[in-house]
Parts: C-alpha cells; sequence; structure tokens
C-alpha cells in the first residue's frame, strides 16, 4: 500500500517504547477519527538485517554513485528504492580495523585491532570480550550467519573466527585472498602474474565452514555459487522457523586480485574489478529475490557499504574514489568516505541524505530496531533510526580519522566536524600509489599541520583547496572548536592492547592437512 512508504510502519521495538497505554490509546482513537490509524500498524516479529560489506570498494565505483561503465543493477535497485549516503564513513582505511568497527560499534583503537591488517599466522584477533552485532542479536533468538571475507582473525584452534563471536555459521575465506602464493591467486582465465604486491611463501587460501576447512585452495571461479546457495539456504531456513536473522555477507569480489565465475566473467565493459564487482552484485540480487520469495523482503533491513578505499596501487583494477582524494591506507577522504545505502521497503522512505553517518552506527541502530540491548561499553556509534525512518538530522557531528597505524603519541589524524574536515598529519600510502596527485603516494611522508589543513567538505569534497586563515579569519574559532573536540576525544579514548603486535605463528596459517610435510605446499586438500 502506497501509504506505507509516507508513514512508516514501527518496528516492533518502537512501537512498544515510544508511547505510554494511555497515550498509545488516546493516539488510537484520534487516528481511528483521522480514518488513518492503519498508518501507525506495528510489524508482528522484530527485523531482519542483512549487511553487505564491500573490499576495498571506492565512493565512485558503483552505477548508482557515478561509474560510468559499472554494472551494478541490483545496488542500484537498492539505491533508488532505499536511502543512500553522500557522507558516509569506515573508521580506518585498511581492513581489519575497519571490520572491528562495524562489528563492535567501536573505534577500533579500543579493541586493539591495529596496526595495519592481520595475516594468516596472526596471534591476534578482535578480542572475544568485545561484542559483536552477532552477540547482540543472539539473546533474541536471532539466526546469524556470516559469508565471505571475516579477517577479524583465525588464531590457535580458531579461537577468533565468526563461529567463536557470534555467528551460527561462516562460510567463507578468513582473511584476504591476495594473502596467499600468486599462482592461486586464480582469475578468470588464470591470471598468473601478479600486479604490485601479492604475498607468497604463505599456505593457499582455504575455503572454511565454521571451522573447518572445506577446500584449500579455493576455487574461486565456483565460490560465489556456494556463498550464493549458503545465502539462500540461511534465510530459507530462518524464515521455515519463524526465526529473525542476521545475514553479514563481507564480500571479497572488489579486493585484488578481482575474480569472477562464468556467470559474470567478461560481462562487463570494465575488466576484471567491473566483473567482481558484477558477480557480488548478482548475489545481492539472488538474496534479494530470496527474501521476496520468503516474504521477509518488508520485515528486513538491507544495509550496504565498504571497508575502505580503493587500492590505487593496483592502477585500473583498484577500484575508484571519484570525486575524493586518494584512497586506500590514507586518511584523505577517498581512503574512507564509502558508497553506502539503506534498504527497506515500506519502512525506509527512498531518498539522498547528506547527514554524516558511519559503520560505527549500524550497531547501535540494529539494537535499537530489534530491542536488543546494549552492550555495556563505551561506544562511538550513534543511533541512526530517526534518520533511516523519520528523515530526522543525524546525531552525528563528528567524524574521527586514524591512520593505519594509531598511536596515542600522534593520536587523530583529522577530525571532521559539521562540513569542515580538519588535517593535523597527512601522509600518502603505498595502497594508494599510481595516481597523479602527489599527496597520495607513499613518497608524501608524514606531515604536521599547524594550523591543521582545513576543507570545506561541502564547497570542496576532493579536499584541493585548504582554507586560509589569512583569508578568512572567521574561521579561528571554528578551528578552536574543532582543536577542543580533538582533545575532548582523545582524553577519553583508551587503546586497547594492539593484537597485531602479538605477532605471527606460522603454524597458526590454516592447514587441512596439519601434521603434513614440507608446508605450506603440502596444505592442500
Ligand atoms: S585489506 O588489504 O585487508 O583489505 O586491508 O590484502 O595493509 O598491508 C592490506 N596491508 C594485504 C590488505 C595487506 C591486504 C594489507
Ligand atoms: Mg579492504
Amino acid at each position: 500500500m502506497e501509504f506505507h512508504l509516507a508513514v512508516p510502519r514501527l518496528p516492533p521495538a518502537l512501537c512498544s517504547n515510544t508511547k505510554g497505554g494511555l497515550h498509545r490509546i488516546m493516539d488510537y482513537i484520534f487516528l481511528l477519527y483521522l480514518n488513518v490509524f492503519l498508518f501507525r500498524s506495528c510489524s508482528a516479529s522484530p527485523p531482519n538485517f542483512v549487511l553487505l560489506f564491500a573490499d576495498d570498494l571506492g565512493f565512485g565505483d558503483l552505477g548508482c554513485y557515478g561509474h560510468p561503465s559499472s554494472l551494478t543493477p541490483n545496488l542500484d535497485r537498492l539505491a533508488a528504492g532505499g536511502l543512500r549516503f553522500t557522507d558516509f564513513y569506515c573508521t580506518s582505511p585498511v581492513c581489519s580495523p575497519s571490520r572491528a568497527s562495524l562489528l563492535t560499534g567501536r573505534y577500533q583503537t579500543r579493541s586493539g585491532v591495529y596496526p595495519g591488517v592481520l595475516y594468516p599466522s596472526s596471534k591476534g584477533g578482535l578480542p572475544l570480550n568485545e561484542t559483536t552485532i552477532a552477540e547482540v542479536l543472539k539473546p533474541l533468538g536471532y539466526a546469524t550467519a556470516a559469508i565471505g571475507k571475516w579477517h577479524l582473525g583465525v588464531g590457535a584452534n580458531g579461537k577468533y573466527l565468526p563461529t567463536r563471536q557470534g555467528f551460527d555459521e561462516y562460510l567463507g575465506i578468513p582473511y584476504s585472498h591476495d594473502m596467499g602464493p600468486c599462482y592461486n591467486l586464480t582469475c578468470f582465465p588464470p591470471d598468473v602474474k601478479c600486479f604490485g604486491l601479492c604475498d607468497v611463501g604463505t599456505v593457499t587460501v582455504p575455503l572454511m565452514h565454521n571451522e573447518i576447512i572445506k577446500q584449500q585452495p579455493v576455487n574461486f571461479l565456483d565460490l560465489e555459487r556456494a556463498y550464493s546457495d549458503f545465502a539462500t539456504s540461511f534465510i530459507s531456513t530462518a524464515v521455515k522457523k519463524n526465526q529473525p536473522f542476521f545475514l553479514y555477507y563481507p564480500s571479497h569480489h572488489t579486493h585484488y586480485p578481482q575474480y569472477a565465475g562464468p556467470g559474470a566473467a567478461w560481462r562487463t565493459s570494465r575488466g576484471k574489478f567491473g566483473d567482481a564487482l558484477f558477480e557480488f552484485d548478482t548475489t545481492i540480487g539472488n538474496i534479494m529475490t530470496t527474501l521476496e520469495k520468503t516474504g521477509a523482503i518488508n520485515n528486513t533491513l538491507i544495509f550496504f557499504t565498504a571497508d575502505n578505499g580503493p587500492e590505487l596501487m593496483r592502477m585500473s583494477r583498484g577500484g575508484n574514489a571519484g570525486p575524493l582524494k586518494c584512497g586506500k591506507g590514507t586518511t584523505y577522504e577517498g581512503g574512507m568516505r564509502e558508497p553506502a545505502i539503506a534498504f527497506w521497503p515500506g519502512t525506509i522512505k527512498p531518498g539522498v541524505t547528506h547527514e554524516i553517518a558511519s559503520t560505527l552506527d549500524i550497531l547501535p541502530t540494529i539494537a535499537s530496531l530489534s530491542g536488543a540491548k546494549l552492550p555495556q561499553v563505551v561506544l562511538d556509534g550513534v543511533d541512526m533510526t530517526d534518520l533511516l525512518i523519520y528523515q530526522q538530522k543525524s546525531k552525528r557531528e563528528t567524524m574521527m580519522f586514524y591512520p593505519t597505524d594509531p598511536s596515542e603519541m600522534y593520536g587523530l589524524f583529522a577530525l571532521r566536524l559539521g562540513n569542515y574536515k580538519a588535517h593535523f598529519y597527512t601522509r600518502g600510502a603505498t595502497h594508494s600509489g599510481t595516481t597523479p596527485d602527489q599527496a597520495c603516494p607513499v613518497f608524501a611522508v608524514l606531515k604536521a599541520h599547524d594550523p591543521p589543513l582545513l576543507f570545506d567538505l561541502e564547497a570542496d569534497p576532493s579536499e584541493n583547496y585548504p582554507l586560509l586563515l589569512a583569508d578568512r579569519p572567521d574561521l579561528q574559532a571554528l578551528l578552536e572548536r574543532i582543536k577542543k573536540v580533538k582533545e575532548q576525544f582523545e582524553a577519553l579514548m583508551v587503546f586497547g592492547e594492539s593484537q597485531m603486535l602479538k605477532g605471527e605463528d606460522p603454524n597458526l596459517e590454516p592447514c587441512c592437512n596439519p601434521q603434513c610435510n614440507p608446508k605450506p605446499s603440502c596444505c592442500h586438500c
């Protein structure tokens, strides 16, 4: 019914929390009088959540964000029927820290998932005492599954795998798929040459089901079919059992080396990156079809975003930041501002929002929509319910930018307050090499800025034209405010013990044949 688009159906948590008994009765009578009481009808069961997370995908990579040759019909459909964000941020320009924040609603500095990323032999992982979205939902009886790239640790006896962090089921590769010998990084057709850095000397890339290695090396050409079938079966089973569900699908596809199975290879004019993105988009279409067929679609929030900006060192295969400066590894906008879409037919009104929002806000929003309890820890996220459902302003005014190697000594590299972003430090990154902009590659060494480099992101989203205090004396007060916000934030930040500095142990590399010799080549099943 059209009416539902205009006035949203209230999720159960909001139905029961918003007003007391008498008010509700009076509301009811009033609305009856207006003969529009149906508008306020409440959904019967808690909503389902599907969280789609792309890897190394830039602000300019989707059709609905202006890419001229990407083929993303399903993401475009989500954007057309949902809320598309223009100012949405992840928390780190690399993968593991960004994922830690997404799943905990906390900056990675708190959980200790820094510096850099986890490797197959890393001893650390997302600490088990952190509470993930899956763990927030479990007490309410949700079915939970993760599919794809985990990258929050494997550890001894799989102690950091998704199955130990609130997910009932997992199918996927537990880290980046370039973390294996080059010859195994199979593209279609097999692509033996390795562009840029590839990590050799480690085991071939495993496919894990829960805590067991199902295939090693994984066959990338069959992988998407397996993921898509797993998602379909997970959703169908939960719906059959009348169980609310949370599906987390962080895809590998758009991370180098991009791959695509027979259904997507050579299908786009954008080459390997385009084909890989198209294959991921096709699975998103399959998930939507399953939600429609099972009748779950109107009670499901689908949220899409990405972990970090494009890996520009891979040149045309590294993704695209669109109008934004630099990419992966940097604290410029290209490293951390991402496409994001929230879709929930009948509940989220289609549109575009310019409010500032972040992966940090997803956990509090899911908790609020489901009626789950928030973890009793310091959270950095804010509840986006009012923004998503009632088109109100976001409670978020700031975004903090930590580099890939956060430290108490340097603190924040940059801070966004409203439309303004101040850089206290800038630095290029290996991952952002090859662009003509001299600020992006690793040769742009660490530089401190005092006063900070200040940009008006509305007037200049590309961070090309720093505002000069000499021209704009009015900005002095703004700068003072930014410094104060920074000081207050940093004074309350408690750095968790670094998980990456716990080091590595080659014996931890996943091996399907653990007693075999010589490693890693014998880990082949
Ligand atoms: S990431 O990509 O995991 O998506 O961030 O595959 O920062 O040194 C990043 N790194 C390998 C990677 C290494 C990756 C790094
Ligand atoms: Mg990544």
